[in-house]
This record gives structure tokens, sequence and C-alpha cells, in this order.
């Protein structure tokens, strides 16, 4: 039941890990590492898999004696003993012809491994498995023995006096040590001496086993030269009343619960591996904070940066401001064009209409720049997309910093980057025509239009109480009154209508808003509502990155809380187990 949930466990991480490393918050490495976690379980080798037998494999170094302690412990030869090195090359599993076996799990090498069916019902709670040597010439053997540790459930390792400092072994029971249940044999004690056992316990003891199960046996076989000396000590009894309690249902299951709570620690560690690369929240936070607080800074830097730019482009509309004799002609076509719609408002004799106008005609007219036109500035620049890239970089350093996984945000805000240019060049082209529609405000507007009024009326105006004093003067000199009007009264009068027309008129080109300044104020405009608008795309880019992050997290805190609920509890003092290491 338990390996069904942690099976079902191992299958969420999988889909997890797939659909995060879909969004780009997982790598391959991640899904390698769950990959490496084993699977395999010892019961999956059983028919029976309520009740099936405890999986014993001798395990170690080649010569020290496995088979022979094998071969001794059933009472037969089920695997061959050799003076030739290494001797056993394959998986010899011994198991009681009553015992079914299920479809083997198909990353096991079969056609290594040979079955020895034996009727000594003394062993029939146990499969006992000789392996090959784990430290011989033939690297062959040393895979072999991999790919059947995860079905093992205790190892009896095996050393002999001589070589129980041996490298390989003493590594894989050091990576290995959690998921198997030890029980440690230094064999061929007939050339060993005491203080090898105590050195080999202190090992032990350094390696996490606090009270490691260490006997040892002399399997030498009874020839000329041992013919009468003293039988050397031999705790092969001892080790067969070991195994077989290391089988009994209790010890068992602490065996089994241990390798189990070993798989889903490391599962937990992937996830949670995987899980702070996600992000915390408060990361996120301090990224997102720090990046809007770039943008501020950007944004006033950019506005400086691209002043000349606006200035230079605004320069095009002062050429055709500054003489007023274009922009008097510019006035008479723009009228016709009214008078056609006689729907529409009355003619606009305002500066702003006829500066639109003026623009309209430049424009239609050939008075482009290169980049697009008058109405289309390309203010933004490679240097203005650059700022905004070192700025990606920086947003994308500081998540590094903070342990988080950024190439997600990178892709993001690369994404985004590109339409910069565009944004803010449309933002700008579109304010300096509304500038340019309606320049100023109502008053001023207003204003405007009364001095344009004014100068038509005041010289009109000004010319009939000239033409009225003519006719009364000429009246006064006919009935002989009074002299004809002088030259005097001639060059006063052409003054006063002179100043009728020049005082409204200076007022009106003195009030009037200049294109130039117009153009300026309008793309400086545009610019600044641009910028916040790349500097809200930017920042919704982050935002949805920072949303897929955070639901990974999520799904990866619940799983990791499973994984933790689930993993069997561990009697660290048990018999047979390495003391837990600290996680
Ligand atoms: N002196 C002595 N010789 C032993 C003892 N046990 C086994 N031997 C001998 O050591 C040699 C190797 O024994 P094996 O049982 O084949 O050793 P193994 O560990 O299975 O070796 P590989 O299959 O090569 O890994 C044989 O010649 C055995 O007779 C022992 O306790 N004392
Ligand atoms: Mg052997």
């Amino acid at each position: 039941m338990a390996t069904n949930r942690a099976d079902s466990l191992f299958a969420r991480a999988e889909a997890w890990i797939t659909a995060a490393a879909a969004d780009g918050f997982c790598t391959p490495i991640d899904a390698q590492r769950l990959a490496a976690i084993e699977r395999t379980a010892s019961d999956a080798l059983f028919a029976d898999t309520e009740n099936p037998p405890l999986v014993v494999a001798f395990f170690g170094g080649t010569g020290v004696g496995k088979s022979s302690l094998v071969n001794r412990m059933l009472d037969e030869t089920v695997s061959r003993v050799g003076v030739e090195r290494p001797t056993t090359h394959e998986v010899t599993l011994a198991i009681h012809r009553d015992v079914r076996l299920a479809a083997l799990p198909p990353e096991l090498p079969v056609d290594r491994a040979r079955m020895a069916p034996h009727a000594s019902d003394r062993w029939r709670c146990v499969a006992l498995a000789d392996m090959p040597d784990v430290d011989s010439a033939d690297a062959r053997n040393l895979a072999l023995v991999r790919a059947w540790l995860p079905c093992v459930n205790l190892l009896v390792y095996v050393v002999s006096p001589e070589r129980y400092r041996d490298d390989i072994g003493w590594r894989m029971l050091q990576e290995r040590g959690a998921r198997h249940g030890w029980i440690f044999v230094l064999n061929r004690w007939d050339e060993g001496h005491a203080a090898q056992r105590e050195q080999f316990a202190g090992m032990l003891r350094e390696a996490g086993f606090l009270n490691p199960v260490l006997l040892v046996t002399s399997c030498r076989p009874i020839d000329d030269s041992t013919a009468g000396k003293t039988a050397p000590p031999d705790e092969f009894d001892r080790l067969c009343a070991e195994i077989q309690s290391a089988a009994q249902a209790g010890n068992a299951d602490a065996i089994r619960r241990a390798a189990e709570s070993e798989r889903l620690r490391e599962l937990a560690a992937v996830i949670s591996g995987c899980t702070a690369r996600l992000g915390a929240p408060a990361d996120w936070m301090r990224v997102r904070e720090s990046c809007e607080h770039r943008l501020q800074n950007l944004e006033v830097l950019i506005a400086q940066g691209l002043e000349w730019p606006i200035r230079a482009h605004a320069r095009l509309f002062a050429q055709r401001d500054a003489n007023w004799i274009p922009n008097a002609q510019a006035l008479l076509p723009a009228r016709p064009a009214l008078r056609d719609a006689p729907n529409e408002h009355p003619p606009d004799t305002t500066e702003a209409s006829t500066s639109a106008a003026t623009i309209e005609r430049e424009v239609a007219g050939g008075l482009a720049t290169a980049e697009g036109g008058a109405l289309q500035p390309r203010i933004w620049d490679a240097w203005a997309d650059a700022e905004f890239a070192t700025l990606a970089d920086a947003v994308e350093l500081e998540a590094r910093n903070l342990g988080i996984q950024a190439g997600p945000l990178r892709r993001a805000l690369n994404d985004a980057l590109p339409g910069a240019a565009d944004l803010a060049n449309s933002e700008i082209a579109r304010a300096l025509r509304l500038g340019l529609a309606g320049p100023s405000g109502a008053m001023r507007r207003l204003i405007s239009r009364l001095l344009g009024a004014l100068v038509r009326l005041l010289p009109l105006a000004a010319l009939a109480v000239v033409a009225y004093s003519i006719v009364r003067g000429y009246l006064r000199a006919v009935s002989g009154n009074l002299g004809f009007l002088d030259v005097n009264f001639a060059l006063h009068s052409a003054l006063f209508v002179l100043i009728a027309w020049l005082l409204p008129y200076s007022l009106h080109r003195l009030l009037r808003p200049r294109l130039e300044h117009i153009a300026e104020t309008a793309m400086r405009n545009g610019l600044r509502r641009g910028l916040s608008r790349v500097g809200a795309t930017l920042l919704s880019a982050l935002d949805e990155v920072l949303l897929r992050a955070g639901q990974h997290r999520e799904s990866a805190v619940e799983l990791g809380a499973e994984v933790a609920a689930a993993e069997p509890k561990c009697d660290p003092s048990a018999p047979f187990l390495r003391a837990r290491r600290p996680r």
C-alpha cells in the first residue's frame, strides 16, 4: 500500500517537473535527479507482494568468501567457489522452491541472473543472493551489483582481514547506508586477529552504525594444512540467527520502511531543490520593487537622453514658423477647404488650425524626415533600447542573486523589449498630432481668436473713421466754410489705419503659440506616456512570470508536504539500520 502511495507521489513529481520545465523553471537535470531515485522495490520480485521473502545479498570484494558463505548456509553448492579471481560473474538467487517469482522488473539484467531453488525450510522467508564482487577488474560485475541493489533489503557486507578498507565497497556502504539493513562479516577470520575486528567496528561507528552487527567467520575448507590445528573462532551460527532475526516481521518491516523513507527523503530533496529555485514570494516582491525603482530612474534618464532628438525634430516646425509670409500664405488655402464643408463649424482662424493645416500640407508636400515624416517622429533610438536591455540584465541578475531560476524572467523581458520603440514612437506621434491640433488652453485660444478678429476689424473701423472725416471735410470745403483736407490729414489718417492694424496684429503674433514649442512639449508628453507604457509592459511581463512561478511553487509545496507526510516513521535505534543523518 505504502509503495503504491509512493509510486503515485513519484508520478506526480514527474508531472510537476514536466510542467515546470515547460515554463522554464526546471531543467533536464532536475528530471534526471528524479529519475535517478531508485524505484524498484524488492517486493516487485515476488508474486506474493503482501508477504514477500526478505532479500539478503552477500556483497563485498573479490575472494572474501561470499559464495562460500551462501553455500554453507544452504548446505549445498549453489554458487561456485574458485581460486581464479573473480569467480562469480552472475547473481545467484537462492529461493525456497515454494516461493513464486513475479515477472522481473525490466531494468534487471536477468541474463546474468541464476535462480537456485532449494528445499531448506530454514530459509523459507529469505531469498539469499550471492553477488559478484564490486572491486575486480571486470567492471561489468560492479554494474550488475548496482542493478540488483535496489531489490535488496539486507546487505551482508563481507570483508576479509586484509581487505576491510576496500575502497569501492566502503564508498557504496556510505552511499547506500540508509537504503538497506546491514550485517557485517569479517570472513577468513582464520587469517585475522582481534585488533582488526576492533578497528573495523570503529570504522563502522564513524560511518553512522552506532551498534553494528559485526561477526567473524571462517569457511576455510579442512585440508592437510589445517588438520589437527585448533579451529579458529567462527560466528557462522550467529550470522544465520541474525539473518533469521532480520527476516522476522518487525525487523523486516523496519528495514523496508527505512528504505522507503530514504527514497521519499530523496524525492523531497529533489522537490525542495526545485522549489527553492522558483523563488519565495518575498524574493519576487524584491525583484519587482527593484524593477519598478529602476524603471523610474530609467524614465528620467531616457527623457533627458532623448531631449536632443526631440528638439532637433521640433526645429522642423520652427523652420516653417519663423517666416510669417509662408504662414500667411498658408492661411489662404486652408480656408476653401473648410468652406467646402458647409455643415461643419465655421472656419477656424485660430493659429491652431492653421498650424495643423500647414503641417499636414508639409507632410503631404514632402517635408518629411528621412525616418518617416514630420508627424511620425522616430525619437526612440538604439541607445534607449540598450538602456532598457541593461535594465533587463540588472533585474535578471537580481533574481539570480536571490537564487531564483531566472531563465523564464529573462525570456519574458526579452519578448517585451523589442516592442518598446514602436510603443514610445507611436505615443510621441499621437501626442504631436493632438498637440498641433489644439496647441493651447481655452482662454488662450479665445484671446487668440479675438485678436485675430481685431486684426481685421480695427483697420476697417479706422478706415471708416477716416472715410467719415474725408466726407465731412469735403462737404465743409464745398460749402466754403473750410479749406480742403491737406497732406497732414492724409499722413495722419494713414498712420491711424496702420496703427489700428499693427497693434492687434503684433499682439496676435506675440500671444500665438509657436509651433516649435508646441511640438517640443507635445513630444515630451508623448515620450513620458510612451515610457510609462513601456514600463507597464515590462512589469506585466514580470508579473506573468511571477504568477506562474507562484503557481508552480504552490503545487510543489503541497506535493512536498504530502511526501513528508507519507515518509514512514523509522526507529533510528532499530537493529541492522544505520542511524539517520540529519537532513
Ligand atoms: N582461508 C580461508 N579461505 C576461505 C575462507 N572462505 C573462503 N575461502 C576461500 O577463498 C576463496 C574465494 O572464496 P569465494 O567464496 O569464491 O569468494 P567470493 O567472495 O565469492 O569471490 P568472488 O566470487 O570472486 O567474488 C576460495 O578458494 C575459498 O575456498 C575462509 O574463511 N578462510
Ligand atoms: Mg563468489
